[in-house]
């Protein structure tokens, strides 16, 4: 028998999960219409007042909730409860502008705790592992969530934060580490240096990988599994919704359970914003139906998915959703680091003579992830003289790097050689294999 850790919630039957949801929705829409004058406002502005939801299909008559909402109430705006009663503040991985800040209570802590315990578990991790932690501790709520979660399953936690990758290893070797927590691309660099180290990943004692925090392939996951000896999952969220613990894989693979008693997720054409049928392919909106903080009303988290209601074998009842499949909108996540190709553009305007012409292409040499920033050459910044050139490509450089938070390449090309396009813009090339 598999074992899960929340069998009454995670095993709900349909109904007795509707009912559930629909009285937590109308709990968290009259506290957030109570105290968040943003979401006030929005019901205000399209006549409606929490009563108005009776069911769940109701749904569909609340306004949206997006990234925009949140910055334009930084820092605190979106808070439901007092500072007070907040414990702790987490922020999204962006690097520039105003970033995201989220909020929990003492309460939403032990939520989020469990909800990471239940993906752990699902993947494999017991009270008897010992749980390397290989995410940056700090506003990313990846670490600290894992770390929160593992505790409660009762496991062994190594926090020993990201980076410092042959430490990774020898502590690995010598604390008989069985489940690694981090990013995927991270497990790949791992693998890399095991290699260059000459150490047989057979001489390990790893059982489990939990990754997330960024999309990653099949062939990725056969990858990873090959070269680390362990089995390797997946698992997602995003801080705005609580952090890592929205969904996670089971043994069977075969999609991550959302675990819908905490979060209600529906699927909408990004350009109507319509909700669409089940199995369809589209945006993933949320709503927290637990969080006390911070509750989101139909959150775009901008993520391509589709939900499969089908029973997995694995005996949960949680809808599956599938890896996901892009995003709606142009996030580029460049080494765990979220990217909005207009932070590029942004500085490219303000560098004299350079023209809004430019292409980004992201590619993966190894286990990271670069990215090329090509620009055209124009009158102002055609240099006769090299060194001229070398120095004016490193000063934009530079600026988009103290912007975004990652290294660029910017790289020179012929006038006119970046495709023009009519109406939407496609900018990037992602040359990855994910
Ligand atoms: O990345 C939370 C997290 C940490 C999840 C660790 C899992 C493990 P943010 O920094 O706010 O939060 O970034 C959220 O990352 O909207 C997705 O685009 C992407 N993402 C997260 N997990 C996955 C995944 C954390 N398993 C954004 N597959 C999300 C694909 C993922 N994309």
């Amino acid at each position: 028998m598999e074992q899960i850790w929340d069998q009454t919630y995670e095993c709900m039957e349909r109904e007795e999960l509707e009912q559930l949801q629909l009285e937590r929705l109308q709990a968290t829409l009259n506290r957030a219409y109570k105290n968040v004058a943003c979401y006030r406002n929005k019901f205000t502005g399209l006549g409606i007042v929490p009563e108005d939801v009776q069911s769940l299909s109701d749904l569909s008559k609340l306004p949206f909730t997006s990234k925009e909402d949140l910055r334009l109430n930084y820092p605190y705006g979106m808070f439901a409860v007092p500072l007070r009663e907040v414990v702790r503040i987490h922020s999204s991985s962006g690097t520039t502008g105003k970033p995201t800040v989220v909020g929990y209570t003492k309460n939403d802590l032990k939520t989020w705790s469990n909800l990471v315990a239940r993906f752990m578990t699902a993947a494999g991790v017991t009270h008897d592992d010992v749980v390397q932690i290989a995410f940056g501790y700090g506003l990313f709520t990846g670490a600290f969530g894992l770390h929160y979660g593992s505790e409660t399953i009762g496991a062994t936690v190594i926090p020993m934060s990201a980076g410092n990758t042959e430490k990774q290893i020898m502590i690995m070797q010598d604390y008989r580490t069985t489940t690694l927590v981090c990013t995927p691309t991270y497990a790949i660099t791992l693998a890399d240096k095991m290699e260059k180290m000459g150490i047989d990943p057979k001489s390990l004692t790893l059982k489990v990988g939990l990754f997330g925090g960024e999309p990653w392939s099949e062939a990725m996951r056969r990858e990873i599994e090959s070269r680390l000896c362990l089995s390797a999952t997946d698992n997602y969220g995003l801080s705005e919704i609580i952090g890592p613990g929205v969904a996670g894989e089971c043994p069977h693979k075969c999609g991550m359970h959302i675990f819908e008693d905490a979060f209600l997720p529906e699927i909408i054409d990004p350009e109507t914003c319509q909700p669409l049928p089940p199995g369809s392919v589209g945006e993933l909106v949320l709503t927290t139906l637990t969080k006390e903080a911070f509750p989101m009303i139909r959150y775009r988290t901008r993520d391509m998915t589709s939900l499969d209601y089908t029973k997995c074998t694995c005996g949960r009842t949680m809808v599956r959703m599938r890896k996901t499949m892009g995003r709606s909108d142009d996030m580029l996540i460049i080494k765990g680091v979220n990217v909005f190709p207009s932070q590029i553009e942004e500085v490219l305007v303000a560098v004299e003579g350079c023209e809004p012409h430019y292409q980004l292409v992201v590619d993966r040499v190894g286990a990271l992830d670069v990215l090329e920033v090509r620009i055209e050459v124009t009158e102002n910044i055609f240099f006769d003289e090299m060194k001229r050139q070398k120095a004016f490509l490193e000063t934009v450089e530079k600026r988009i790097e103290s912007v975004l938070g990652v290294g660029v390449t910017v790289r020179l090309v012929e006038p006119n050689s970046i495709p023009r396009q009519e109406g939407k813009a496609s900018r990037v090339i992602d040359k990855r294999r994910i």
